[in-house]
Order: C-alpha cells, then structure tokens, then sequence
C-alpha cells in the first residue's frame, strides 16, 4: 500500500499515519519528522530547517525532495509506505509523481484529513503547552494555515483529477477517525496487510 496522507498542519497526519504503521506494517515517512531529525543533529540543513519552520514557511523543494527520495530508498519502504507531510505544493506533487514512475511504485490511495482552522489552533496550542514545539505557537499556526491555504490545498485537486483522492472528517475521537480512514482505503491493499 501507497498512501498519501493530506490535510493542513495539525490536522492528525501524524497521530493517524503512526497508527496505520502498525496496522498496515509499512513505515511512516514524515517529511517533518526528518526535518526535526536534521535540526536534532545539529546538521548545517537542520539550521536551515529551524528557521524556516519557525517561521511557518516551507523548506525549498529540491532539498525536502532529495530526503525524501533517499528515504524511499530504503528496504523497508519497498512494500509500501505512508507519506505524511509530502506533497505540500503542486511542485512537490509533480516530483512524487515523477519519482514513484521511476521507481515502479504508483500511489494507492490519497486521503484528505478535513479539521477546521479553529480546532487546530487550540490542538497545536495543547501541544505548545504541553511540548514546547515552536511551530505550534497559535501565531506561527496561523502563519502555516496562510501557507497551506495557498499552496498545499491546491494539492487535492491534483489527486482528486487521478481519482486517488477521499476526503475523510479529522475532528472525533482518535479510534473514530482511524475507522474513516480504513474505510477510505482500497479494500484489497487494506485486505493484503491484515
Ligand atoms: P509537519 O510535521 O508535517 O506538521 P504537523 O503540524 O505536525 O502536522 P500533522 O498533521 O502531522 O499533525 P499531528 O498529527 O502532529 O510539518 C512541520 C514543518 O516542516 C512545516 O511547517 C514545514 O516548515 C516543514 N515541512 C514539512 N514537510 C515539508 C515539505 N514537504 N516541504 C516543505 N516544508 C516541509 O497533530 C497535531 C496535534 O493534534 C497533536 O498534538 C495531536 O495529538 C493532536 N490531534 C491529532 N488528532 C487529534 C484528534 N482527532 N482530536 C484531538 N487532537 C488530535
């Protein structure tokens, strides 16, 4: 199975896609947790990837791509994986495509997290207060809103024309939420991995 997982920052990308890791057995690459990962290790990419999520920006294109492809690479996503945070722009979108032709490894499904901007300000705030992360301070938030307004949302059309995309209600309870998602997969790539 080849998902997407869309939706803006705060939306549960990342809570849903460490679920269907577990029940699909295929890894979850977050194109922000490798980012986190290089500001981690102090690398001179990872200084870059700092201030540009502080500022609720994007990182440029060809660097979160050439990360990304390395990452697909690897042995463990050869039976599929689970992007989150990857395509955030028509660009990034075009490049997948490009990149997952190449390699023989065309997209499954695209499910669209739908969370209205207000839920996720305050569930970024619990997670500022809880966590300390600087990106999900309410204004930085709403910087990212702005950005995903603009160049990500355009993203599901790109994938609503391949007809890969469902768009599935984000707010409820974690278990409900992973239930629309499973019900959003195609039956037989759900079916393979149980
Ligand atoms: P990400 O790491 O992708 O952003 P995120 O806000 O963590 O999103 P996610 O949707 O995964 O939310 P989560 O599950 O954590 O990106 C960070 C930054 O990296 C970007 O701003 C950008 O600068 C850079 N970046 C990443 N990818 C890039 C790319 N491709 N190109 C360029 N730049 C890129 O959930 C959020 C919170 O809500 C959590 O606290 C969670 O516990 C809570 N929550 C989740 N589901 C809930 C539910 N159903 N009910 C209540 N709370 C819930």
């Amino acid at each position: 199975m080849r998902l997407v997982l869309l939706g803006p920052p705060g939306s549960g990308k990342g809570t849903q896609a460490t679920r269907l890791t577990t029940q699909l057995g295929i890894p979850h690459v977050s194109t922000g947790d490798l980012l986190r990962a290089q500001v981690k290790a102090g690398t001179e990419l990872g200084r870059k990837a700092k201030e540009v999520m502080e500022s609720g920006q994007l990182m440029p294109d060809d660097i979160v791509l050439g990360m990304l492809e390395e990452r697909l690479e690897q042995d463990d996503a050869r039976p599929g994986f689970i992007l989150d945070g990857f395509p955030r722009n028509l660009t990034q979108a075009g490049e997948l495509d490009q990149l997952l032709h190449r390699i023989g490894q065309p997209l499954d499904a695209v499910v669209k997290l739908d969370v209205s901007d207000e839920t996720i300000v305050g569930r970024c705030k619990v997670r500022y207060d809880e966590q300390g992360r600087d990106d999900d301070n309410p204004e930085t938030v709403r910087k990212r809103l702005a950005v995903y307004a603009e160049h990500t949302a355009p993203v599901a059309g790109h994938y609503r024309e391949k007809g890969l995309l469902t768009e599935v209600d984000g707010v409820g309870e974690l278990e409900e939420v992973a239930a629309r998602i499973t019900r959003a997969l195609p039956g037989d790539a759900v079916a393979s991995h149980s």
